[in-house]
């Protein structure tokens, strides 16, 4: 069965796009990814083929077409069932979701002054008072979510849930532009930066150029990636995952100039090919820091089972 497809922006600036990938991933959830490159002269257009807001992320699961990112994150909970991604207690629970709503509407200065660039080299900018605020107002929210719920586990509510999600960007945040931490908040930007599906997702984008040159005519496939709390939190997907571990025929890839996702047949743009080598494809001189540094601490991570495979599709810029 064709999976579900996650409509992305490049992967070095979508912090939105981020965040139901991310759980999709830690869940092991089987679906294609395609990629749109970001700031280029055609990206609102190749968005707007699949989006009906003009913003990425957008889930398609058959005729279903889903928009925003807390609700991507919401309807695959639901869907698949997806253990503890609200926490279970009442109390708890609905401060996971005010969190997570105070994300998704507020942070506006830090979100503006502290973009979302994971190519960036690691090192602090200047920051005004309501960027302090903002980073105050978040690690309280940490601190006492990990101080209250949080005993069972590693994440805000103990086990990962779409709260993690919602936070994640922001924790990427903190270690690229080198916001002091300390306590319960450090351990928790660590958990996240290690956490196997954010390290795919840094050296992903990695390997983008600015503007996009060096992936737009490149399909690849994400390898499957370790995932150590797969064994852990079974999840109602057992069968999604492992359908998805068996070799698939040639996926359907959206063309940027149609709405659907099924029966378009691959164009050489977008037919799979072997992870790009040097050789491939140009790749940046040197590999961006922030890259190399989480490569390097996750090679600590004990690893546990395989996740299935992300098809992954570079939508061409005309
Ligand atoms: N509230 C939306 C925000 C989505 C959003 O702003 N996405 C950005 C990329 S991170 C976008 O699509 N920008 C359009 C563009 O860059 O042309 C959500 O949560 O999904």
């Amino acid at each position: 069965m064709h999976p579900m497809t996650l409509y992305i922006g490049s992967k070095s600036l979508s912090s939105w796009s981020l965040r139901p990938w991310v759980l999709m991933r830690h869940h092991g959830l089987a679906f294609d990814e395609v990629v749109i490159t970001l700031d280029v002269a055609d990206t609102a257009a190749h968005i707007r083929a699949h989006s009906p807001t003009g913003r990425v992320p957008v889930l398609v699961d058959g005729d279903l077409r889903i928009w925003e990112s807390q609700a991507i994150c919401e309807y695959v909970a639901e869907t698949f069932a997806l253990p503890r991604a609200w926490p279970l207690e009442p109390a708890a629970r609905a401060m996971a979701r005010a969190i997570s709503a105070e994300m998704h509407a507020g942070f506006e200065s830090l979100r503006r002054e502290l973009p979302f660039e994971a190519q960036r080299e690691p090192g602090p900018v200047p920051m005004s008072a309501e960027t302090e605020a903002d980073i105050a107002r978040i690690r309280h929210l940490w601190r006492e979510a990990r101080r209250l719920y949080g005993h069972d586990g590693e994440w805000l509510f103990g086990k990962f849930g779409i709260a993690d999600a919602m936070y994640v960007p922001v924790a990427i945040r903190f270690f690229l532009y080198d916001v002091p931490l300390d306590g319960p908040e450090r351990d928790y930007m660590h958990s996240v930066i290690l956490h196997p599906a954010v390290q795919a997702w840094m050296e992903a984008a990695s390997q983008e150029l600015p503007g996009g040159e060096s992936a737009l005519e490149r399909t690849q496939e994400v390898e499957s990636m370790p995932e150590p709390q797969a064994a852990a939190e079974p999840a109602a997907v057992v069968e999604t995952v492992a359908a998805a571990s068996a070799p698939e025929p040639t996926p359907a890839v959206a063309s940027a100039a149609t709405e659907t996702t099924s029966a378009v047949p691959p164009s050489p743009a977008t037919q799979p090919e072997p992870p790009a080598t040097p050789a491939a494809a140009p790749t940046p001189a040197a590999k961006p820091a922030p890259a190399a540094a989480i490569a390097k601490a996750a090679s600590a991570i004990n690893t546990g089972a395989e996740l299935p495979k992300v098809r992954s599709f570079q939508l061409p810029s005309d």
